[in-house]
């Protein structure tokens, strides 16, 4: 890295004591864990819209719980990085940082650095559960692994796993997204919260659209679409203990369609609208998720100078003069940068 850079941001950094850090998947990433749109990213081998949304909880729950119970299994078996450990302790050094996480697997906690006042969960926790009828009951930090016999690794060969989650089915055999009308009212629900100028039409794919015009002959989905289906039973998954099993309890995360916690979202419409903010890191995320997406432009409003840790150029966004931009791996790159304030050093 730029050694001029380095010491600019340094200088900045110490100077600095509202910290705001938009942090995504890639923070993660030198733990083990998979991004979501990178090559090999969560995402690209499963139907996102199938899983981690609302339609996809409705059509088929044991499908969900496949995917979020092998994430679960993940993040226990990861270990946080030494860019989660320089997180915390810069958490330690500057009362006046926050983190804003889109992260849902636990790894700064257990770098030291606890959901509350210097870490907001923006997208929830894998190891939170909740009535998925809304009765109110929620559990938090279950680590129970498996959840249920259904969701034992044992109970699903390594084939079956793959089959069940479509990974192993070809692209155009793929069965259309969620109806894309549910994309629309969605869209239109975050044009009118983000307004007109924040808001950014989502790009369909020919499959998404797919239910709302004719495809021409050699555009049609073959009619034999392999169903996506867990064969898991209601029954068979976890059930609510809040209201007698009348409804089975979910991951506590949000999906896409889903408000964000309203406490967290009040914590960040208040640090928005603060007199000023310092500094805004970037750290391991594509933003290409709302509201996240636009939280660094809020920062930039408050008078904060922006630093962007990431491994690919492309995901710095309305870069500015003054930005830093850091290239690499956040596990190498964040330690760096952060110098004596990432460690536990500081002031001896
Ligand atoms: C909402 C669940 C309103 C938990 C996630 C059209 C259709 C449908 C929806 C929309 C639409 N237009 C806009 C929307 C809104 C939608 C949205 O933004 N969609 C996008 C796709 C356009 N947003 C929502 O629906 C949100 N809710 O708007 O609600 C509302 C209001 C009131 C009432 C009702 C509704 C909800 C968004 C939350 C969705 N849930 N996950 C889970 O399973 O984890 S999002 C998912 O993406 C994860 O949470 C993830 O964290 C998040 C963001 O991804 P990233 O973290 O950035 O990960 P990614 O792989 O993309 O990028 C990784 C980056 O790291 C890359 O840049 C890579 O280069 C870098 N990297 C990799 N390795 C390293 C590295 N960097 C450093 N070091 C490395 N080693």
């Amino acid at each position: 890295m730029d050694p001029a850079a380095v010491s600019s941001f340094q200088t900045h950094l110490a100077a600095s004591s509202r910290i705001v850090a938009i942090i995504g998947a890639g923070l993660s990433a030198p733990s083990g864990l998979s991004t979501f749109r990178s090559t090999n990213g969560l995402w690209n081998k499963h139907d996102v819209f199938l899983i981690a949304s609302p339609a996809g909880w409705r059509r088929d729950p044991g499908l969900v719980w496949k995917f979020y119970s092998g994430r679960r299994r993940d993040a226990l078996a990861a270990k946080p990085n030494p860019a989660h450990f320089a997180l915390a302790n810069l958490a330690r050094h500057k009362q006046g940082f926050v983190a804003l996480s889109q992260n849902v697997d636990g790894l700064l906690q257990r770098a030291g650095l606890n959901a509350g006042t210097q870490l907001k969960l923006l997208h929830g926790n894998l190891f939170d559960l909740a009535c998925a009828g809304g009765c109110g009951y929620v559990e938090e930090g279950n680590t129970d692994d498996p959840l249920c016999p259904a969701l034992s690794l044992s109970a699903t060969t390594e084939e079956k796993e793959k089959k069940v989650l479509g990974a192993d089915i070809a692209e155009e055999e793929k069965p259309p997204r969620a109806s894309a009308l549910l994309f629309a009212g969605i869209a239109a629900k975050n044009k009118k919260i983000l307004g007109d100028e924040k808001f950014v039409p989502p790009e369909l794919t020919r499959r998404d659209a797919a239910p709302l015009k004719e495809l021409g002959e050699e555009e049609r989905l073959p009619d034999t679409i392999p169903a996506l289906h867990s064969g898991i039973s209601k029954e068979e998954l976890p059930l609510c203990p809040g209201c007698e099993g009348k409804n089975l309890l979910r991951p506590s995360v949000v999906w896409f369609g889903e408000a964000l916690p309203e406490d967290v979202m009040s914590d960040v419409d208040a640090l928005f609208a603060e007199e000023k903010i310092d500094l805004c890191l970037v750290i391991g995320t594509s933003s290409k998720v709302w509201p996240t997406a636009g939280f660094a432009e809020q920062a930039r409003n408050r008078g904060a100078r922006v630093a962007w840790v990431n491994t690919e150029m492309e995901a710095v966004k309305n870069k500015r003069r003054d930005d830093w931009v850091f290239l690499g791996d956040a596990g190498t790159v964040l330690p760096e940068i952060l110098g004596v304030y990432g460690t536990d050093k500081l002031g001896e």
